[in-house]
């Protein structure tokens, strides 16, 4: 008789990406990301904000940003994924200078399934991510009920970060 058991090893776990550029062809580099990600070893595209343009945050006189977020499923352990992102930014043209540098394009791991991760370079929650509207707006649109551990429900954060200057593009 066949037994049927599970997949071994853990199924695809749900993670979201932070994209922001305001360097270049801003809007060129988070659809090019957004293709970027879908064709990443064992990971599916499976949600994507719109484009946002957003007042830097953190530094003044530098250009706007167009930030976005995506939602993947994606077999990678998180380190693996990091690694993948970091490179994605490289092969698009990231030149690591000063920490907010106006940048071609950044990745940030915001979330991997509801894992709490304290490493060395990675740090999942994002440490930031709930007090950024140019995060949490996109990240609203297409998870509003996705829960940062620790710090709560990504829609009922919103309200603490409506004087951020954020704006939907069409
Ligand atoms: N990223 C930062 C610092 N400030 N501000 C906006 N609006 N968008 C960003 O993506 C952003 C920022 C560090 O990565
Ligand atoms: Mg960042
Ligand atoms: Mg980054």
């Amino acid at each position: 008789m066949t037994e049927h058991r599970p997949p071994p090893g853990p199924g695809p776990v749900r993670a979201f990406v932070a994209l922001g550029a305001n360097l270049g062809d801003a809007a060129a580099a988070l659809d090019s990301a957004f293709a970027a990600l879908d064709a990443l070893p064992a990971t599916r595209l499976v949600g994507r904000s719109s484009l946002y343009r957003t007042a830097p945050v953190g530094v003044t006189g530098h250009p706007d940003y167009l930030n976005a977020v995506a939602a993947i499923d994606t077999a990678l352990a998180a380190p693996d994924l990091l690694k993948a992102l970091l490179d994605l930014e490289s092969s698009h043209g990231r030149r690591r200078e000063t920490e907010l540098a106006p940048r071609t394009l950044d990745l940030d791991l915001l979330l991997y399934g509801d894992a709490t991760i304290a490493l060395p370079g990675l740090e999942v929650p994002h440490p930031r991510m709930h007090q950024r509207a140019f995060v949490l707006a996109p990240l609203a649109e297409i998870a509003p009920d996705a829960d940062i551990p620790g710090r709560g429900r990504v829609a009922d954060l919103l309200d603490a970060v409506r004087d951020q200057r954020i704006e939907r593009l069409p």
